[in-house]
């Protein structure tokens, strides 16, 4: 699956990207990501990408002309819908994730500032997705979220053991629903592991856990 991400931050993504199961998906190419400075596409002599917002008020608002050419270049070489990640879009979940997970490829447009020219949101931009109710400063942790929750469910990008824990539970009340994890030591500061769960009987192990799903 092939992802493009628009932003001013492009630096923002690399220490995430670099690190575990989406480093490890990029290296077997399960997963591509390309990552465009929006910046390098203003055609302002100081490369400015916002500006005042028409009828004033507080903030700045990002210029369309930089967002324009950036998208249409990136829909050349990436096919999939364009997505804005946006306080103001559909919450993200993981039915959506699922959603996306199918598609051959993406583009996460993030906004910055007040937000983006209403033109290129009623253009160019297919759909706008939040990651919930709160507030951010900005799309670049929001299209990470996305690519994470995504890339998990590509096959091949869990390694054996992560998956079959996602087909166990593709149930989707199951989902929100975990039993208690320990690991060694069986003692700590007092406090002991459940007898039962050193004991090495998976019928009475499977019955435990649940009864201590929460
Ligand atoms: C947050 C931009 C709030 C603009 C009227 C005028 C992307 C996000 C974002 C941001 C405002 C997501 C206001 C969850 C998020 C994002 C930056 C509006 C107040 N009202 N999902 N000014 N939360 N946030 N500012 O913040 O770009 S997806």
């Amino acid at each position: 699956m092939r992802f493009d991400i628009l932003t001013i931050f492009p630096e923002i993504f690399n220490s995430y990207l670099n690190e575990s199961i989406i480093k490890r998906a990029l290296k077997s190419k399960l997963i591509k990501i390309h990552i465009h400075d929006i910046r390098k596409f203003s055609k302002d002599k100081h490369k400015k990408v916002d500006d005042v917002p028409f009828g004033g008020g507080a903030g700045m608002v990002m210029t369309p002309q930089p967002l324009y050419d950036a998208i249409t270049a990136i829909k050349k070489l990436n096919k999939g819908p364009v997505i804005f990640l946006s306080p103001k879009g559909k919450t993200l979940t993981q039915a959506r994730a699922e959603n996306f997970s199918k598609k051959e490829s993406l583009i996460l447009v993030c906004g910055r500032y007040e937000g983006i020219d209403q033109r290129i949101r009623e253009t160019i931009i297919d759909l706008e997705i939040s990651i919930g109710n709160y507030v951010l400063t900005g799309g670049e942790l929001p299209a990470m979220v996305l690519l994470d929750s995504v890339s998990r469910l590509i096959p091949g990008v869990l390694g054996k053991e992560e998956s079959h824990q996602e087909d166990s539970f593709s149930k989707a009340l199951n989902r929100k629903k975990e039993y208690p994890h320990y690991t060694r030591p069986s003692e700590f500061k007092g406090m002991k592991v459940p007898e039962v769960l050193l004991s090495g009987h998976h019928a009475k192990i499977d019955k435990w856990r649940k009864n201590h799903l929460n």
